[in-house]
């Protein structure tokens, strides 16, 4: 096996499948979405505009041309989408909010119509039996703040705030999960630094600037989420991969620990009062963002877990030139999902007991994992998707060797419930456990969705 080769065991056994049972009966069993990605109604009920639309308006950077303004139609078919998820036995169900629908283009007044829709959904979910948990931010800003300097922009933290207070006085007597953010890499170096996400800035220090003020934001929500609902869980999700060196060549394990301090210990070490990595501040030289005295305070508010999102490891290679840091991030070889992502399920135990060990975070939820695959409709209507039912039955073998382990791990959200718009590959990428045809609208369960509700009911 080559260092970026990840594929679980060869021609070996499968691995024993796991049971529910073995993860204890106050384990939480979910399903994951987002509100750009599925809910559609772009223009409903005083919606504006978010950075989303506008980037997918602009030609060229969503892959089939598509947008978010239709997706799932979630926002109209959402009792059958949480019908499903109770058919399931789900007992949880992870979803985000879109800002654009709870505050008018100036900010300064809340959108009766959106704070009503997040109301009947969570009120759906209880009479399901789904436990709520709400992310406040899964990438959906609205444009009238990045016409301010988004998320480069401190304002944009203070309005974050009023965001935070809105959602938790409305819905904090009914939801006690609150995830402040979904993976603020992605949100800073993806959107500003490689740019082939909203807003498709290009700017390392814009970037930094961005993943400060996201962290910001996120400690100073915190004590907001608590004082109005004050037996709240709060954390934060964070994307997070294993890593390799492309050799055992000093310079490629010199890069994977430069990859290690921007990728994993640049938003773990401040979240986790340590402040920003002194190393990598060092590397990124101008770039390191503005860090005003008392931001890594309110950065470190003590949490009540970690959200983990999961999906493969990264294999680094040293390439002096390329990135911020010199380094490269192989192709995978082996076996791979349709994104080209290496299927690796032992990196999941791995990762999990890397953070406990670091940080001593408390309990993790794996709040995403889930797999890709170019899925068919066969002639009775069923789809096969052995390939993601096997990756879901191995994800939770390695969840269950975490477990076993002693790591703190209490729930596992598997992305995606539906398929859904799959950000700048659009719908040409299928992650859901139940297939959408878009022309319909009919969810169909593929074979993935029966797996788990079998496992879900013990069977
Ligand atoms: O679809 C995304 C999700 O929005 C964030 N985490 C990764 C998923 C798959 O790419």
């Amino acid at each position: 096996m080559t260092t970026n080769d990840f594929s679980p065991a060869g021609d070996g056994p499968e691995p024993h499948a796991p049971k529910r049972a073995d993860f204890g009966p106050d384990f939480l069993w979910g399903c994951a979405t987002s509100s750009y990605q599925i809910e559609g109604a772009g223009s409903a009920d005083g919606r504006v505009e978010s950075i989303w639309d506008r980037f997918a308006a602009t030609p060229g950077k969503i892959r089939d041309g598509s947008s978010g303004q239709v997706a799932c139609d979630h926002y109209h078919r959402w009792p059958e989408d949480l019908d499903i998820g109770r058919d399931l036995g789900l007992n949880a169900y992870r979803f985000s909010i879109a800002w654009p629908r709870i505050f008018d283009g100036t900010g300064k007044r809340p959108n009766e119509k959106g704070l009503d829709f997040y109301t009947r959904l969570v009120d759906g979910m209880l009479e399901r039996g789904l436990q709520p948990w709400a992310t406040l931010y899964h990438w959906d800003l609205p444009q009238w703040l990045q016409d301010r300097g988004g998320w480069a922009d401190r304002g944009t933290v203070d309005a974050f705030l009023e965001l935070a207070d809105a959602m938790t006085r409305r819905l904090g007597d009914r939801v006690k999960h609150w995830i402040t953010h979904n993976e603020p890499w992605c949100t800073a170096i993806i959107g500003n630094y490689e740019g082939w996400h909203a807003p498709g800035i290009q700017d390392l220090g814009t970037a930094l600037q961005v993943a400060h003020h996201v962290l910001l934001s996120h400690g100073k929500a915190v004590p907001v989420i608590r004082a109005n609902v004050p037996d709240a869980q709060v954390g934060i999700s964070l994307s997070l991969h294993p890593l390799r060196p492309a050799s055992d060549a000093a310079r490629d394990v010199a890069a994977m620990e430069r990859h290690d301090g921007l990728r994993y210990r640049w938003f773990l070490d401040p979240l986790y009062g340590r402040g920003y990595p002194a190393a990598t501040l060092a590397q990124v030289g101008n770039a390191a963002p503005v860090v005003l005295p008392g931001d890594l305070e309110a950065i470190a508010a003590p949490t009540d877990f970690l959200g983990v999102n999961y999906y493969f490891p990264e294999t680094v290679a040293d390439d002096p030139g390329h990135g911020p840091l010199g380094t490269r991030i192989l192709p995978a070889r082996g076996e791979t999902t349709a994104m080209g992502w290496p299927v690796a399920p032992q990196g999941l135990s791995e990762l999990l007991a890397r953070i406990a060990g670091d940080y001593r975070p408390g309990p993790l939820y794996v709040t995403e994992n889930g797999s890709c695959y170019d899925d068919v409709v066969e002639g009775d209507g069923e789809v096969r998707d052995v390939e993601r039912r096997r990756y879901l039955m191995r994800h939770l073998a390695a969840l269950r060797q975490a477990v076993d382990d002693g790591v703190p791990v209490k729930g596992y959200f598997a992305w995606s419930l539906l398929d859904n718009f799959e950000w700048a590959e659009g719908y040409l990428r299928r992650f859901g456990l139940v297939h959408v045809d878009y022309a319909t609208q009919q969810r169909r369960l593929k074979d993935s969705a029966k797996w788990y509700r079998k496992f879900l009911h013990g069977a």
